[in-house]
């Protein structure tokens, strides 16, 4: 059975153009004019745009104590309804746990899944099954992105000497490194001193992880990252100081990718502060939301090209499980939703406000992030032979958010009472319509796992201390060398 999409604007993020789409087997077959199938979509006001990717979700993780509440069922159902039709989440090993085990595990939960998905790979910890594990992960598994994270001291955090063993690794297997930019021993400390001081509620959990503490792991990760020629994703890049590294080091020719989150760009620090404390709680995550300027200064990365991709770090816990953190803030399992509302927040504070265009809204939720992870054109494209996963957004529709109409599982909305315009009236995933016109269709287990291959090491020539050790020339053609 074929479907086509009629009478939208095709929007890619390179080109806006009229133009109906043939889908048959789960791919686009034929983009044109006055085309036909068994299947009619009408597309009539809309824009036809690659479905939405989010590089950075947690579904049904392990963490602080207790799972995160959104499931692949859950989850990815909340993805189709609000545009994103792939998600990539975490899959993260417990300490002295192989990462072949630990696939296992996330192949066992993502099942469920009625989108397509993948894994980065979590290195939760060092050794030499990890060092040994990590080239099938690759060459097999076709998992090229390995997390780190600098932060959560005791329990996920890899030291210095770790991470660079890591990253050298997995410069030598065409990997990407990616870290989770936080100084965990001076979160530990400030948290310490904030619990001894009496300071035991949420706000005292953006107090303990001040922009510093960002900004300096930000700069030590890439300065790292350099002496071994690995490329860097920087994940939920929230402040200008981890952004300003980040500028500087692509200035400098190095590849260094940062992650905002929609959250961070829509939602303040006012969340913490005179708030009651299920509100403020809710909305604890890691790293904290900020003020206005570094909300400011996510927004010109994105408009500037600095700043590559917008995630959601989708890891919901519901109103119970935040009260696990009563009388302790760092008790309070960090995390915030925002998968089914990443698109339309972005179209209505980014596109609709003119800081962005329709090309580089398609560039930031899906083009560039499988250009980044290697799975372009498979995914983030609307050409002949890509899946067809394709939203036909309707740039009038409104809604204002709200928990009770959701799909994830928690029982409250970072975003409630939030307007926005700008939504799916259908959203594709490899050719099934699983949002149709506001009604779900989605199919449990439809999702299939999406391969990714290494990158062709294009990286060795940035690291200045690598040329400085690598061999002299000698004699390339007939002429002695002059040695520089
Ligand atoms: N930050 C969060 O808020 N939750 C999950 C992990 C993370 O780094
Ligand atoms: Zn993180
Ligand atoms: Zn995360
Ligand atoms: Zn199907």
């Amino acid at each position: 059975m074929t479907t086509v999409i009629k009478n939208g604007t095709i929007v890619t993020a390179d080109l806006t153009y009229k133009a109906d789409v043939l889908i048959d087997g789960g791919k686009i077959i034929e983009i044109g004019q006055n085309l036909s199938g068994d299947e009619k979509l009408d597309a009539t006001g809309c824009y036809v745009m690659p479905g939405g990717i989010d590089p950075h979700t947690h579904l049904e993780m392990p963490f602080m104590g207790t799972y995160s509440a959104d499931d692949f069922e859950s989850g990815t159902r909340a993805a189709l309804s609000g545009g994103t039709t792939m998600v990539v989440d975490f899959a993260l090993p417990a300490p002295g746990q192989g990462l072949h085990d630990a696939l296992q595990m996330w192949d066992n939960k993502s099942g469920r899944a009625s989108c397509d998905y993948s894994f980065h790979m979590a290195v939760t910890w060092w050794g030499e099954q990890v060092f040994n594990e990590m080239e099938s992960v690759v060459r097999d598994r076709g998992i090229n992105t390995f997390k780190h994270f600098m932060a959560y001291k005791g329990a996920l955090m890899v030291n210095d000497d770790e991470m660079y063993a890591s990253f050298a690794r997995l410069a030598s297997l065409g990997a990407i490194a990616m870290v989770h930019a936080e100084n965990g021993d001076v979160v530990a400390e400030l948290s310490a001193k904030l619990l001894a001081e009496g300071n035991t509620g949420p706000e005292a959990h953006a107090y303990s992880r001040p922009p510093q503490v960002e900004g300096e792991a930000a700069n030590r990760a890439i300065m790292i990252a350099d002496m071994t020629g690995v490329p860097l994703y920087i994940v939920h890049v929230s402040c200008e100081e981890a952004h300003e590294a980040i500028r500087r080091a692509r200035m400098q020719g190095k590849r260094v990718w940062g992650e905002p989150l929609i959250q961070h760009l829509t939602l303040d620090e006012s969340a913490y502060f005179n708030q009651d404390w299920d509100h403020a709680a809710r909305r604890v995550m890691s790293p904290p939301f900020r003020n206005k300027m570094h909300q400011d200064s996510l927004w010109a990365g994105l408009q500037s090209g600095s700043l590559s991709v917008v995630a959601t770090d989708h890891c919901a816990f519901t109103t119970a499980q935040k009260r696990y953190g009563v009388g302790d803030f760092t008790k309070i399992p960090n995390g915030t939703g925002g998968l089914e509302d990443r698109m339309p927040m972005l179209w209505t504070h980014g596109v609709r406000t003119g800081r962005l265009t329709m090309n580089e809204f398609v560039a930031v939720t899906s083009t560039n992030i499988a250009k980044i992870l290697n799975c372009y054109p498979r995914k983030g494209a609307v050409l002949v032979g890509a899946d067809a996963d394709l939203v036909v957004w309707d740039p009038e529709k409104s809604k204002t958010i709200m928990a009770k109409s959701q799909q994830s599982a928690i029982d409250y909305n970072v975003f409630e009472g939030k307007e926005v315009t700008g939504l799916p009236r259908f959203t594709l995933t490899r050719g099934h319509v699983a949002v149709h016109d506001g009604e779900m269709r989605t199919r449990e287990g439809h999702g299939q796992f999406v391969k990714r291959a290494p990158n062709t090491p294009t990286n060795t020539a940035l690291s200045k201390w690598k040329e400085l050790t690598a061999p002299r020339p000698v004699e390339r053609t007939g002429i002695p060398a002059t040695g520089v």
